[in-house]
């Protein structure tokens, strides 16, 4: 996956003009949107082809999916024929649920992105003792993209470490969580963005102020 300025705008808004004018002043810097529950259930899944069509960006469906590998399956299939590039697939469930969110992308020509750890301090609790694991587990599944902190750079470091060079990092928690650009793409490919941009009073500035750090 290529990411222009190696940021992904987490649309996390619930009414779709506002979602068209913060979509209006980023695009020209960004062509991956990460689409997630928010927009999803306030709109309709339907806007996921409609952000596409009228933006033409790539969107990333963070539906953090962690069912059992039939209901997986069902979960993946659905999300990619909306329209999605991509999904963001828990690991903790384990590899039978895994696999099969991997395999139905494949099925689709489209690719999962592996959650491995979260970027909430919650997560310390019960995510963190089992992330490398799973992180481990997505290398030998043959996964190539990866969801990891930006909050915490250590836990990041880690998980690049685990997973290697090729793989592909995104990485949420810049800004409003408390992270920094510049720490989180050390390690990461590219940093998950929300709140900081959609919530600004010029996006447009802060996006620049961003690409420029
Ligand atoms: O904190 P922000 O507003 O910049 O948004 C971060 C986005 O990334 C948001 O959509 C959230 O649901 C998602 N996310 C995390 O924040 C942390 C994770 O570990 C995984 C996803």
């Amino acid at each position: 996956m290529k990411v222009k300025n190696q940021i992904i705008l987490a649309l996390d808004v619930e009414d779709k003009d506002e979602a068209y004018k913060i979509l209006d002043q980023t695009t020209p810097y960004l062509n991956t949107i990460k689409i997630g529950y928010p927009i999803t259930l306030a709109l309709g899944p339907q806007i996921i082809q409609q952000i596409k069509d009228d933006y033409n960006v790539q969107i990333i469906a963070d539906f953090k999916v962690a069912d059992i590998d039939a209901t997986n399956e069902k979960i993946v299939n659905t999300t990619l024929n909306w329209g999605a590039d991509s999904i963001i697939v828990h690991g903790f469930t384990g590899d039978d649920s895994v696999l099969a969110a991997k395999n139905m992308a494949e099925k689709n020509n489209k690719e999962i992105f592996l959650l491995t750890e979260m970027s909430h301090p919650g997560a310390d609790r019960f995510l963190k003792p089992v992330a490398e694991e799973i992180a481990q587990m997505g290398v030998d599944m043959g996964i190539k993209n990866y969801v990891a902190p930006a909050t915490k750079t250590d836990r990041l470091a880690k998980i690049r470490e685990i997973v290697g060079d090729e793989a592909f990092i995104i990485s949420p928690g810049v800004g409003v969580q408390g992270g920094k650009i510049q720490d989180t793409l050390k390690y990461a490919d590219a940093a998950i963005i929300g709140r900081s941009i959609y919530n600004s009073d010029n996006p447009q500035q802060t996006l620049e102020d961003l690409i420029n750090m």
